[in-house]
């Protein structure tokens, strides 16, 4: 998840309890926040970025559109492709299963080269092995051509009898 625009914790806690309200769903794991600077586009605030793992019984593809909703309710506003979001939910991976189709490709095209995806994931599970190739995908911090993380902080998140409590600053 990453948000750029706007009171960034708060879009990332508000797509938190979407993701937690889902259907047959359950948050299992969070990173902490990374403080990270643009990828791609530059000219733009720096970003939030965290990484959760969750259990569903929700498909890819839906799991995709449900997002997508998630997103709309937080606020997302429709602008540029890269440019200012309020919050971007991407699904990274999905199990072991692989995604290719013209809406979703899992696991996410731009795994390898952006170090705010790479290192939250790991910090969740530090032996994920990446579907298809086989291989740790500790193995694949190198490949990021240069480091987006200025920095992290603790997780401001809990959750506790199913809801998530954003910590005090
Ligand atoms: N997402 C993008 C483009 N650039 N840069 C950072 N630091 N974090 C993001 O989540 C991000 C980005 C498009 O999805
Ligand atoms: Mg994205
Ligand atoms: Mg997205």
């Amino acid at each position: 998840m990453g948000s750029n625009f706007g009171d960034k914790l708060k879009n990332l806690h508000s797509a938190l309890n979407g993701i937690k309200e889902l259907k047959d769903t359950q948050i299992t794991a969070f990173s902490r926040i990374y403080d990270t600077i643009p990828y791609g586009v530059e000219e733009q605030d720096d970003f939030l970025n965290m990484v959760i793992s969750i259990e569903t019984d929700i498909e890819p593809v839906q799991l995709l559109k449900e997002i997508k909703m998630i997103e709309e309710k937080t606020g997302r506003i429709k602008r540029e492709r890269w440019h200012e979001r309020e919050i971007d939910i991407d699904i990274l991976l999905y199990g072991e299963r692989i995604v290719n189709e013209k809406s979703l490709n899992i696991p996410h095209k731009e795994l390898k080269k952006r170090d705010f995806f790479l290192v939250p994931l790991l910090e969740i599970n530090p032996d994920l092995i990446l579907p298809g190739e086989g291989i740790f995908l500790s193995s694949l911090k190198i490949v990021a051509e240069k480091s987006y993380i200025k920095g992290w902080n603790r997780n401001f998140f809990r959750m506790k009898r199913g809801v998530v409590f954003l910590d005090e600053k």
